[in-house]
């Protein structure tokens, strides 16, 4: 709980406990995609649900692997975020909020280096003394490669995509009244791991390969995750040639003058250290947890703090498509979050 009087105490438990107790301990599972009336009812009342085999039957499902994509989208150049740690937009050194390093390439060079990733990790669990031999030579297979870019890419680098999906999700339009705001496409493999964060949108989240993992944690239990201004920074590679002729890669962190608020806990670890850090989450937090399946719909309401972690059983990248409709800032829901979110910045200044 935020630094206050015991009046302003008992004030946040009464707000975790009685939203708690009004809202299912487990994420909903439905069988089929809800209707508009149905979906406006979740949204109402900012309610979580997955929609098992929801888009089972959608192009992307049937047909996307790597080979299928490289064969779409060959070169086309796409926007890939590469980090020395699998954290792109997290907290770095309990200091700074760091950005992934952004490059250009070809879509099916970025397949191709995740495909060789998946084979040096194999030949290294078999304990194949060549494989660490190989990342001395090809450094770039030490870094964490996430298809992630979230400004609506389906409709530029990834247009070729579009035939295998729906430009929209009619269930959620028709609630709305909108089209969506941005639909994205992602693709990286289980190294990869999305930080704890809020977003503003009614998210449809659909996974086409592989599994994700989402820990949620419900708007109401902002007051004990931490949340606080970092220096804002990001990621430069830097490459050379050494003096045995062969190519080096270096990391550094380019700090700037902006702060960014952002949350430093991980809802995953359950570490002691965790524990003695953050200790309010520890006793106050409730995370709740789904693994969206291949095929399977996920609704994430807007503001629901997520941390996504993907599996993949055979070691191929982690594919999704995510459809993004922005939040009505008419319902109480944002003025309330912001006024819980102003209390707690002014009890941490
Ligand atoms: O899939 C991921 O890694 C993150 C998804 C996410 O943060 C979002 O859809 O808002």
């Amino acid at each position: 709980m935020p630094p206050c009087n015991d009046n302003g105490h008992r004030a946040w438990r009464q707000l975790v406990s009685d939203t708690r107790s009004f809202r299912p301990r487990a994420i909903l599972e439905l069988a089929q995609p809800p209707s508009a009336l149905e979906f406006m009812r979740f949204v109402a009342r900012n309610q979580p649900f997955v929609v098992r085999g929801g888009a089972k039957d959608w192009p992307a499902v049937l047909k996307w692997t790597p080979a299928y994509l490289k064969q779409l989208l060959g070169h086309q150049p796409i926007t890939v975020a590469i980090t020395p740690n699998g954290y792109a937009d997290a907290v770095l050194d309990d200091k700074y909020f760091v950005q992934p390093y952004q490059e250009t390439r070809p879509f099916a060079q970025v397949v191709d280096l995740l495909d060789r990733q998946r084979q040096v990790r194999q030949a290294l669990q078999r304990g194949d003394a060549l494989a660490s031999q190989v990342l001395n030579g090809e450094p770039q297979l030490c870094h964490h490669y996430y298809v992630q870019s979230q400004d609506n890419n389906i409709n530029s680098d990834f247009t070729a995509l579009k035939p295998d999906i729906p430009n929209e999700i009619m269930f959620a339009s028709e609630a709305l009244e909108k089209a969506p705001d941005a639909v994205n496409f992602w693709m990286g493999d289980t190294t990869s791991v999305t930080s704890l964060h809020k977003d503003p949108y009614e998210n449809i989240y659909v996974v086409v390969a592989g599994s994700k993992t989402f820990t949620l944690i419900p708007p109401t239990e902002n007051c004990c995750l931490y949340e606080q201004y970092y220096t804002s920074a990001e990621y430069v590679l830097h490459r050379s040639i050494g003096s045995d002729g062969s190519p080096q890669e270096e990391w550094s962190v380019k700090a700037s003058d902006n702060r960014i608020p952002w949350i430093p806990v991980d809802p995953c670890d359950t570490s002691d250290a965790s524990h003695a850090r953050f200790p309010e989450f520890h006793a106050t937090a409730l995370p709740l947890s789904v693994t969206v399946n291949k095929g399977d719909m996920f609704y994430l309401p807007a503001l629901w703090y997520h941390h996504v972690q993907q599996h993949s059983e055979s070691g191929e990248p982690v594919i999704a498509v995510n459809y993004w409709y922005d939040m009505d800032y008419g319902t109480p829901l944002f003025p309330y979050f912001e006024f819980t979110q102003a209390l707690l910045a002014n009890s941490n200044a």
